[in-house]
């Protein structure tokens, strides 16, 4: 029989950098650290999940006194997870740190040299963080567990496995409580069948797609229901956040008839494929009666031959077409555009090009970002070999800064070329393009967007020359 612990769940709260600031959602508590914390829970671990700054963690070090920390990373969080880790251990250096998320899966060498970090868990980590506070719990500290890794004599041992869950039914439900947000979230599925270049899902799942069944995500959703109606809430918005949920029409078409059937008033909204929609003709139709109110895409580039080099799968024409089927239809749609390409497409006339073509697509929102090579990307491991990484100055890695030397251009133009198309897309498009791009955002006012930030964008962008190229 396992001993219970005392386990510390941290989301590192990273400062925002540049215009990073416009997009408030970096304080989202991580979901799959809420996924850690179920599993833990259900084998009888005492725990507690935070959003923490490196400021606040010897606090809740000392005030929980934890027997175990697992703290999550994204790239641009990671510099502030370390920093958090070496907090618990000038708190109380007997405690275990365990890492776990995207980027020390892909680079768990570098992290488990650290004297800060015990353990680091590649993957999805519920059964593998269990199994590891099992055997710590029996006295073994070098136990040989799928994705668990750490270091040896310099040498970092496990560095190679992985691990991912068959069964996602059999995972328990997380506590959404902690979010107290408005949206009740739910990840039906993991993993993607693609690879594109600049993705990390594809190699962090190995390329597997697993599903949840539909009779379990009704049951997370009602469980999540019924809370809110004893609350006196109501469930309103249901997010959906795997990464396209329509690579299998048959289960969505199913989970529509049981959303139906079970008569909530709610909306709900997702991620999807351009390719993987269109290719079911009714299936937008039947999102819709049941309640999908807005759908977001990777739109990429405005320019097939980049779409192309990223290995995409998927043509600009095509993203045409489902968005006029999308704005047909009454469903919002919310497109993830990138300029650079990372290869000889680099250059001034191509990114003039695929900004006039991403101003001319007809969107209803539109992110921008500059193509960032993540680790565990095949984009990252190329410009590794090519040796055109600037820096490894990973909080700078946010989407939002120019991290690699493009081949035809400076990563200073670049970067000005990101804010240039800002206002090419949004300012120079004319009055009516601005109205609907207002209109559209509502939903989402004070929720994701600052308009504090917005403001200071507007006004940088205001004061950059007429026209760049
Ligand atoms: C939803 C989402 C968001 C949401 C919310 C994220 C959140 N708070 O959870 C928002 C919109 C806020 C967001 C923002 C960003 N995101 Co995002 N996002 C996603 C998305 C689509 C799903 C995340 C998710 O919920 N996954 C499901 C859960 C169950 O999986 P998980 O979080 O990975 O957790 C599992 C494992 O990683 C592991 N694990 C995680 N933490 C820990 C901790 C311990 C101790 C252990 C043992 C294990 C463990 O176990 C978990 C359970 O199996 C992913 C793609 C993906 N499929 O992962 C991209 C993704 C994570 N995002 C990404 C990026 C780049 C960003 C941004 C930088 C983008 C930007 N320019 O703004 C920002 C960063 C914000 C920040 N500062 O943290 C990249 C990360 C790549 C990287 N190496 O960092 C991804 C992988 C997308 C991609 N195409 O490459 N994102
Ligand atoms: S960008 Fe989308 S389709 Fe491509 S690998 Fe990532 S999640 Fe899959």
């Amino acid at each position: 029989m396992m001993g219970s612990m005392k386990v510390l769940l941290i989301s590192p709260k990273a400062p925002l950098s540049g215009y990073s600031k416009l997009f408030l959602p970096s304080d989202e508590m991580n979901l799959g650290l809420l996924c850690i914390d179920a599993s833990c829970r259900e084998q009888g671990h005492e725990t507690q999940v935070a959003l923490l700054s490196v400021e606040e963690e010897g606090d809740a070090v000392r005030s929980f006194g934890p027997d175990a920390v697992g703290i999550t990373s994204l790239t641009p969080t990671y510099p502030t997870a370390v920093r958090i880790a070496q907090e618990v251990k000038k708190a109380d250096p007997s405690v275990i740190t365990v890492f776990g998320g995207h980027h020390v899966s892909a680079l768990p060498e570098e992290t488990v040299k650290l004297p800060c970090a015990d353990y680091v868990i590649r993957g999805e980590g519920e059964l593998a963080f269990n199994e590891l506070l099992d055997q710590i719990s029996r006295g073994n500290r070098e136990p040989e567990i799928e994705g668990v890794c750490y270091e040896k004599n310099g040498v970092c041992i496990n560095g190679e496995s992985k691990a991912i869950i068959e069964d996602l039914d059999a995972l328990p439900f997380i506590d959404q409580d902690i979010l107290e947000n408005q949206r009740v979230f739910i990840v039906s599925s993991r993993g993607c069948p693609y690879q594109c270049d600049f993705c990390s899902v594809g190699s962090f799942y190995e390329r597997r797609w697993r599903k949840r069944s539909v009779e379990s995500i009704i049951a997370e959703i009602k469980v999540n229901e019924e809370k809110r109606r004893r609350q006196g809430k109501k469930l309103t918005w249901i997010d959906f956040r795997d990464d396209n949920l329509t690579v299998d029409s048959a289960r969505l078409l199913e989970l529509c008839d049981r959303i139906e059937q079970e008569q909530w008033d709610v909306s709900w909204h997702c991620q999807s494929r351009v390719d993987t929609l269109l290719k079911n003709p009714g299936l937008l139709d039947r999102m819709k009666e049941t309640g999908c109110s807005f759908v977001g895409f990777g739109l990429e580039s405005g320019v097939q031959e980049i779409l192309d080099s990223y290995r995409k799968g998927i043509t600009f024409e095509q993203s045409k077409e489902a968005a006029a089927l999308l704005t047909s239809r009454k469903v919002l749609h919310i497109w993830y555009a990138m300029l650079g390409s990372g290869d000889h497409l680099d250059t001034p006339e191509m990114l003039k090009e695929n900004i006039e073509q991403i101003a001319s697509f007809p969107f209803d929102l539109l992110q921008i970002s500059l193509l960032t090579p993540f680790p565990g990307t095949p984009l990252y491991d190329r410009l590794v070999k090519e040796d055109r990484l600037l820096h490894r100055d990973w909080e700078r890695y946010d989407g939002l800064q120019c991290v690699y030397k493009p081949q035809g251009i400076d990563p200073e133009a670049m970067e000005k070329a990101f804010l240039w198309a800002y206002r090419r897309v949004f300012i120079n498009s004319g009055l009516a393009r601005i109205v609907h791009t207002i209109k559209c955002s509502r939903p989402f006012w004070g929720n994701t967007i600052s308009p504090v930030s917005l403001l200071k964008v507007a006004r940088d962008m205001i004061i950059l020359k007429r026209d760049m190229f």
